[in-house]
């Protein structure tokens, strides 16, 4: 069932715009910075970044609380940062190093932090979607109050696991939020070729969870339904589902042909619907913020990245011998 939207917020302080454009701002450069450090060799295996998505983190970050939790797919970093993951920590571990957030081990797709309570960076499409079940089981087992943010792509939500969880899920009543990033492809398809209905927040109808669509270019759209989405699970209402309909600029990977869309394409979405453009905006028409400031907050974030590849350069590799930690089967 599709849930009733109310209108959307308009009073929001200058101070929240600040910390929204801030937030998105690092993710970008971030990225930018990553993908960089790829094209120099720096950066092994698979690495896909997460521009143009920035809002939709980070609006929902602004609905969580403390302890709840999070937990997504490879495309990941962006929800690392937003949950306040140290830059330097997921640089080193992009490069491989020990300072990573997996000693070097992991690399892009699989970084995690118990502190942050985000549970990866997964490289199997769909994968985490009963993960996030299964998080939000234990929570409403301890009765803690917490909610399970359980990002998964438009491509993986034609996968039939999904769809075992929404049952189990409602069954149980579990405090977690379906968020499906709706990017419009999956690697080289677009949605319109792999979906055979484009309303993909309907898709908990038949086991009676609601969803609604969310315009993830507008950063405070994204964090209102996720507040409404946050307050119908912590209510013991049960899962909820929110497609946030958004936009990747890069490629699906770093080795993406790009033969799937037009440039025309990306570019008018850039011109037109940029996330950080909005925020930006709003903070120079309503008074918050001057050019100025803005500059100064564009060269602190950039300030923050560099140093998150010094550190990630400066780490050392893994010794040889940690391939025989942290892992299942004792060594024979
Ligand atoms: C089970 C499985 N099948 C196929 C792949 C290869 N694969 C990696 S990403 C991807 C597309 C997923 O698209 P979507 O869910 O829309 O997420 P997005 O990449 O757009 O964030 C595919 C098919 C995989 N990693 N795992
Ligand atoms: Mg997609």
């Amino acid at each position: 069932m599709a849930a009733k939207k109310p209108a959307a917020k308009t009073n929001v302080s200058g101070e929240e715009l600040q910390k929204f454009y801030r937030e998105m701002l690092l993710i970008r450069r971030f990225e930018e910075k990553a993908g960089q450090l790829y094209g120099m060799g720096l950066i092994g295996g698979f690495c896909h970044l997460y521009i143009g998505q920035e809002a939709v983190v980070v609006g929902l970050e602004a609905a969580a609380e403390e302890g709840d939790k999070r937990i997504t797919s490879y495309r990941d970093h962006g929800h690392m940062l937003a949950c306040g993951m140290d830059p330097n920590g997921v640089m080193a571990e992009l490069t491989g190093r020990e300072g990573g957030y997996s000693k070097g081990k992991g690399g892009s797709m699989h970084m995690f932090s118990k502190e942050k309570h985000f549970y990866g960076g997964h490289g199997i499409v769909g994968a985490q979607v009963p993960l996030g079940a299964g998080l939000a089981f234990a929570d409403k087992y301890k009765g803690n109050g917490r909610v399970t943010f359980t990002y998964f792509g438009d491509g993986a939500a034609n996968q039939g696991q999904v769809y075992e969880t929404f049952n189990m899920a409602a069954l149980w009543d579990l405090p977690v939020v379906f968020v499906i990033e709706n990017n419009q492809y999956a690697m080289g398809t677009a949605q319109q070729r792999s979906t055979s209905s484009p309303d993909i927040h309907t898709r908990g109808e038949s086991f009676g969870i609601p969803g609604e669509a969310v315009d993830g270019m507008d950063v405070l759209a994204v964090k209102d339904a996720g507040e409404r989405a946050v307050a119908h699970c912590r209510k013991g209402k049960g899962p909820y589902i929110l497609e946030v309909k958004t936009y990747r600029y890069r490629g699906h990977s770093m080795s993406d042909p790009a033969k799937y869309r037009t440039r025309e394409e990306v570019q008018k979405m850039r011109e037109e619907r940029d996330a950080i453009d909005h925020v930006r905006q709003l903070l120079i028409d309503g008074k918050h913020a001057s050019e100025e400031d803005l500059k100064a907050v564009d060269k602190e974030i950039k300030a923050i990245v560099s140093a998150s590849a010094d550190f990630a350069k400066e780490s050392p590799l893994p010794a040889a011998e940690e391939l025989w930690t942290d892992i299942y089967a004792e060594a024979t």
